[in-house]
């Protein structure tokens, strides 16, 4: 630098710089080095690997807030219309690899940490993910988030930052137990806490209404609650771009003011107890999905991460010094299923309450700014609350509520003239025993844009639960298929598949991932046949490895590795899989000598803590596995693993290892699925029903190259109306009997016949999932699974073709989509200065 004739400052400055923000191998070691002594106050000697852990992440976050100050000015100064995501979930998975791989300095990191003589993957390995989700519908948000910022789209997303999000998972017994998860417990380096961006969030209390001096009817509402929501910014950083987004999710706290009045007045204890009460708010994470609760603290949640949410929106777009009438144009906000829909009647209460707007131009804004997803057709999971609850926790909105009803009302009633049953169900209100809001329509009805999450859910949505809304609107209506993101699904956790493909094709398919079809070319050639399937046998045998550590289980990994992993729920049927296990099981019993396939069948996945049948399913799967693993008889045929603590982590190493991915609900209940593709493009072949994202993969990879069975939709339908008698189907068929047999009488629980009573008489007396139904069709798609697995070049090609044809599941697909069809949004590259 002195030889290109720089000064001393000028260098210093260089220096400086590029401690801070430098890519290089020197740059970042020299920056993990100074992290290390001046942020964690260690030295090499006794810093452990959280230590190490905090400095390699607060020198990355340097790197990528250097690209989200530029990201914020470029969108501030250009007035930009800004996408925002509203959802109660995220499921993010662990930063550190994802933002290495985003700005590329995986390589450059590893190199940097080794030479400081630690090893990268062994500060990776023991993250602590942020796991602020259930399941499919939020790591859709993080799939959705990492497409945002990679595609250049201007975009913030807001929800809770629970301090304890799903629960950890334990097999005891056989049984799952719950335990707390404790997430911070050793810091979050991928968050800037901004106190000073807070707002208040009232609760409970009343109404009052009056007349102002100019004549203008005026509400006012006096809460006995208020809570404090503070922001808690992470930086969503997109794949080889500057663009880095935020993810803004909300604390709660006591305001100041308020507890100091108690105390002042006497009331410590009172003020102590309202700390309490508003630091519960976002204590924890509901864990379940696909089931309503109903509870307080639920409609609290929805209710203060989406006001804090729409202040903040306002905020911004005022200080811009644009006009509260334009909101709609500044920002569109996306309702990810209806836990946010409270968001129709809080927007309306500021437009109205806060900055005096008539009703007409407040309604116009409304419904000018939101669009909403739907995701699930089980009515279970259609949120309702309680009116008379509603009415106790947000007063004010259930005015607001009944009033936006009314005038809807008045014009479906001319509308649809006598056609009360109609009428009743575009309601807000439901009413029976008990008055009821419903969500759905509350979100239907404000927004602009209704959308289901792959083709045949947005087709039965349509002609189901929201049949009236379509009729009344169809314009509204679209479909946006679900898709996920490669970077985190492929790059991140598939390394050698990434390099295997990159080799072949170049790196281009990363961030446009139609060039995939570059493969099929590829998918006879005999070598790279032998290339791939070394890659997936590699893969394998790291998860072998992984389940003899965890489970004291060894496994073949030259088996055929048959995955079932997702949330445990009746409609998603793990109790068919089990069933086949059992029948695996019985043909080596009837013939010790049979020559079969070897398989190692894999499940895992979460039961809500209350659901007792999920829970039941479970016992059941680890039972099979106990007797299934330890007969000696089964020789090495045979394996049953339940994998404990689904979660992104253990995702990210299970799909590489798939061989068969098992998507196999009742036709019409899984809206789209998002598993079924990331181990597709794994190189895992599919077994499964026509429902959800299923009939589209098929559809892209051929169905020559798919395991199709079981009844369809339309079918599932006709039964169920026709009446479903299971017992015919046990009675008709030996193999089915003796496995339910089996279970029935306690072969699998040590002979206690209690142990799944529940479980049997659901499948023989009042199963709505069709299990027995689809039993031997099933079967008998399995056995062709074990055909095709005999001949290896044969699956090879199929694996390589289904990953050549997934393209279309990329959720950068499914961003562009809703960008052009739903949001009007247009991508802003970030450029860095100097
Ligand atoms: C899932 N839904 C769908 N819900 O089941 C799945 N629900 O088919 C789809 O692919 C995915 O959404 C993404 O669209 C969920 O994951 C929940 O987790 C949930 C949580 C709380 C309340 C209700």
């Amino acid at each position: 630098l002195q030889e290109k004739g720089l000064d001393k400052q000028e260098i210093q400055n260089i220096l400086i710089e590029d401690a801070r923000t430098g890519l290089s191998v020197e740059a970042l070691k020299r920056a993990i080095s100074n992290n290390l002594f001046y942020v964690q106050g260690k030295f090499p000697e006794i810093a452990t690997r959280n230590d190490y852990y905090m400095a390699v992440s607060y020198a990355v976050r340097d790197r990528i807030l250097k690209r989200w100050v530029a990201s914020v000015k470029q969108y501030l100064d250009g007035k930009h219309r800004v996408v925002s995501y509203l959802s109660a979930e995220y499921l993010l998975g662990p930063h550190l690899a994802n933002n290495l791989i985003n700005l590329g300095i995986y390589k450059e990191t590893g190199q940097a940490v080794k030479e400081l003589g630690k090893e990268l993957e062994w500060l990776i390995d023991k993250e602590i993910e942020p796991g602020l989700g259930n399941g499919g519908l939020g790591r859709l948000a993080a799939c959705y988030m990492d497409s945002l910022a990679t595609l250049e789209v201007p975009a913030i997303g807001y929800g809770i930052r629970y301090q304890f999000g799903i629960f950890e998972q334990d097999i005891r017994d056989g049984w799952q137990v719950e335990d707390t998860d404790n997430w911070l417990r050793r810091g979050n380096p991928w968050e800037i806490e901004r106190r000073e961006l807070n707002y208040e969030v009232k609760f409970g209390g009343h109404v009052q209404h009056y007349t102002d001096n100019n004549g203008k009817f005026c509400s006012n509402w006096i809460p006995d609650l208020v809570v404090k929501g503070v922001a808690y910014d992470t930086p969503i950083l997109g794949y080889d771009v500057n663009t880095t987004n935020t993810l803004r999710l909300w604390k709660s706290e006591a305001p100041k003011s308020f507890d100091f009045q108690l105390f002042n007045a006497g009331g410590y204890n009172d003020a102590v107890r309202q700390k309490i009460v508003c630091e519960n708010i976002s204590k924890v994470l509901y864990p379940n999905d696909e089931q309503e609760e109903g509870k307080i603290l639920r409609l609290q949640q929805q209710y203060f991460f989406v006001s804090c949410s729409l202040q903040d929106m306002l905020g911004i777009h005022l200080r811009q010094g644009d006009k509260i009438q334009d909101f709609y144009k500044k920002f569109v906000v996306q309702l990810n299923d209806t836990h946010p829909a409270i968001g129709v009647a809080e927007l309306m209460r500021l437009l109205l309450d806060k900055y005096q707007l008539e009703w007409e131009e407040a309604w116009d804004i409304t419904t000018k700014t939101f669009a909403y997803t739907n995701h699930t057709l089980l009515p279970e999971a259609l949120e309702k609350w309680d009116l008379e609850l509603f009415g106790r926790v947000l007063p004010r909105h259930l005015e607001l509520i009944y009033e936006i009803n009314r005038r809807f009302m008045d014009k479906v009633t001319v509308k649809f003239y006598g056609d009360h049953h109609k009428i009743a169900s575009l309601s807000l209100i439901g009413e029976g025993p008990k008055k009821y809001i419903k969500m759905a329509n509350l979100a239907s009805l404000g927004s602009f844009a209704i959308n289901g999450v792959a083709a045949l859910h947005t087709e039965l949505l349509k002609k189901t639960v929201l049949k009236d809304w379509y009729e009344l609107s169809p314009e509204k209506f679209s479909n946006k298929t679900n898709g996920v993101t490669p970077r985190r699904w492929m790059v991140l956790s598939n390394p050698e598949l990434t390099a295997l493909i990159s080799d072949k094709i170049g790196e281009g398919w990363i961030k446009n991932l139609d060039e995939l079809r570059g493969l099929e070319k590829f998918a006879q050639d005999q070598d790279f046949q032998k290339a791939w399937m070394d890659v997936k046998h590699q893969q394998k045998v790291s998860l072998s490895k992984k389940i003899l550590q965890r489970l004291r289980l060894r496994v073949d990994a030259d088996s055929l590795f048959d995955v079932h992993v997702k949330r445990m729920h009746e409609y998603k049927r793990q109790v068919l899989n089990a069933l086949h296990v059992i029948t695996l099981y019985n043909r080596i019993k009837h013939n010790p000598d049979i020559d079969m396939v070897p398989r190692t069948v894999i499940f895992a996945g979460k039961a809500a803590p209350g659901y007792k049948m999920a829970k039941q399913i479970i016992k059941l799967i680890t039972s099979i596995g106990e007797i299934v693993n330890n007969d000696p008889d089964v020789r090495d045929r045979l394996k049953v693993v339940f994998y404990p603590n689904y979660n992104v982590t253990n995702a990210q190493k299970i799909y590489p290892a798939a061989d068969l991915s098992e998507q196999i609900s009742t036709a019409g209940k899984e809206a789209s699925g998002t598993g079924n593709m990331k181990l597709s493009l794994n190189g895992a072949l599919t077994i499964g029903t026509l429902d959800g994202a299923n009939v589209e993969i098929r559809e892209c990879v051929g169905e020559e190259n798919f395991f199709l069975f079981g009844l369809n939709a339309d079918e599932v339908e006709e039964v169920r109306v026709n009446g479903y008698d299971p017992y015919s189907y046990y009675n008709d068929n030996p193999d089915l009997k003796l496995a339910l047999d089996q279970i029935n009488d306690g072969y699998f629980s040590h002979l206690n016949t209690d142990t799944f009573k529940t479980l049997v008489r659901s499948l023989m007396f009042d199963d709505q999932y069709l299990v027995l139904a689809d039993y031997q069709s099933y079967i008998d798609a399995q056995d062709k699974v074990a055909e095709t697995f005999r001949d290896k070049s044969k699956w090879a090609e199929m694996s390589i073709l289904n990953v050549a044809r997934m393209g279309k599941f990329s959720s950068d697909r499914s961003i562009k989509d809703y960008c052009d069809e739903i949001w009007k949004v247009k991508p802003v590259p970030v450029k860095l200065k100097n």
